[in-house]
């Protein structure tokens, strides 16, 4: 009898340790993208999501507020065979100094701020004749 009541404890000791154990594992999980994670999102930044393929941009017009931090996530889909800028991407604002360069198949994301109203030209410069090619170019439009 005795026996079974220290094995009853020593299960439940072992079953208490496991949860504790997970819940901190499940814990670390969340938060690890946050602690390196490559860049961690600037507290209440505006997320976009673009794509850059052979066809251009996906989206050829983004909207931003002045003086709140903007994330650009830039994916581009191309595989690295792609003869015409090896299936990289970029996502450049000369006015801004913002430049990011997808890898191919592959995500990278920038954040800035934009500082006052306005329309800024974004554009790709590594693939189907670079600046030259309007689909792959867009407005970033910045209201007050
Ligand atoms: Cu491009």
């Amino acid at each position: 009898m005795r026996t079974r009541r220290r094995n009853q404890t020593i299960w439940k000791r072992w079953a208490f340790s496991l949860i504790v154990l997970t819940a901190a594992a499940g814990a670390a999980w969340l938060l690890a993208p946050a602690f390196w994670g490559d860049k961690p999102l600037a507290a209440g930044a505006a997320v976009v999501e673009i794509k850059g393929t052979m066809g251009g941009f996906s989206a050829s017009v983004i909207r931003a507020k002045a003086g709140r931090p903007l994330t650009v996530r830039l994916t581009s889909v191309d595989t690295r065979f792609h003869t015409d800028g090896g299936g990289k991407h970029q996502f450049a604002i000369d006015a801004l100094g913002v430049n990011v360069i997808a890898p191919p198949q592959s995500t990278r994301e920038v954040t800035f701020t934009p500082p006052a109203p306005g329309v800024y030209e974004y554009y790709c410069d590594v693939c189907c004749g670079g600046r030259g090619n309007p689909t792959m170019a867009g407005k970033l439009i910045v209201e007050a």
